[in-house]
């Protein structure tokens, strides 16, 4: 009995060797050995993509691998310096026999609620910087726009925009020259007025865009085609601008865009909102 017992130990002390033997792949003959080896990917395998929910940044990094030889063993953890933020993954390579088959990875970062800023994302692997992403995180303002519908053929007047923050942050800290409507048309210089023109405890900034650059920013940027079967389109605008301590502000609305039916077929037309 205690023979049969012995020779059961030996056998799966054997199995448990050349398992070992067979795991570590020591293919001495074949000239190189099989393990796992420190990889780090090239730009153009990652990809970055950064978004914000509720008040929380998040930053998804999505890697793809040629084959099935690849290991994520950590993905790392968010390092704040300041506005950089840094991740170090490490990620391992198998030298020996893999299946030929694209394979994605992918890992969310949560980066929590981050301050009104611009920020910089390094993704690094082994300390060797791969990618990286700005992006900027904006004190969410609201905003809107009076008149709400354009009619695109008038060639005059101006735009007003009434701004405002939330409670922690003032309208008077704004930086007016800074401030522009989808990044392309600026304030016009005057007037500028603060003052809670809604009655509701907050104080709005209020200042006007000429109405013709934006009619000319969103001809050239809308589906004039369909403008013109339909006669009418909802755009979103945003405003953005910096406070004077350079904390970023944004906000959107919708305005509604008209191309009324001439009334006279000599084309003219009055101002009209
Ligand atoms: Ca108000």
């Amino acid at each position: 009995m205690k023979r049969i017992i012995s020779e059961i130990i030996l056998t799966l002390l054997l199995i448990c060797v050349c398992w070992i033997e067979f795991g570590t792949l020591n293919y001495i003959g074949m000239g190189y050995e099989e393990k796992w080896v420190k990889f780090v990917p090239n730009a153009g395998q990652v990809e970055l993509y950064f978004w914000k929910e509720a008040d929380v940044s998040y930053v998804n990094v999505s890697i793809w691998f040629p084959t099935s030889g690849y290991n994520i063993s950590s993905w790392g953890t968010p390092i704040f310096e300041g506005n950089n933020i840094t991740i170090n993954a490490e990620i391992w390579k198998w030298t020996g026999f893999v299946a030929q088959v694209v394979i994605t990875r992918s890992n969310i970062y949560n980066l929590g609620n981050l301050s009104p800023g611009e920020y910089l994302f390094t993704f690094e692997v082994w300390e060797f910087p791969v990618k990286n992403i700005n992006f900027t995180v904006f004190i969410i303002a609201t905003i809107d726009f009076n008149p709400k519908t354009l009619n695109i053929r008038s060639k005059c007047e101006s735009i007003l925009v009434r701004i405002e923050l939330p409670e922690s942050y003032s309208v008077a800290e704004i930086n007016v020259l800074r401030m522009m409507l989808n990044n392309t048309v600026l304030p016009e210089s005057e007037p500028i007025v603060i003052e809670d023109f809604d009655n509701d405890g907050i104080l709005n900034l209020m200042v006007n865009f000429n109405r013709t650059a934006i009619i000319s920013y969103i001809l050239t940027n809308v589906n004039t085609t369909k403008l013109f079967e339909e006669k009418f389109m909802v755009v979103a605008l945003t405003i953005t601008g910096y406070l004077n301590d350079g904390k970023p502000f944004q906000g959107a609305a919708t305005i509604t865009i008209m191309l009324p039916i001439p009334k006279s077929g000599f084309g003219r037309h009055r101002c009209q909102i």
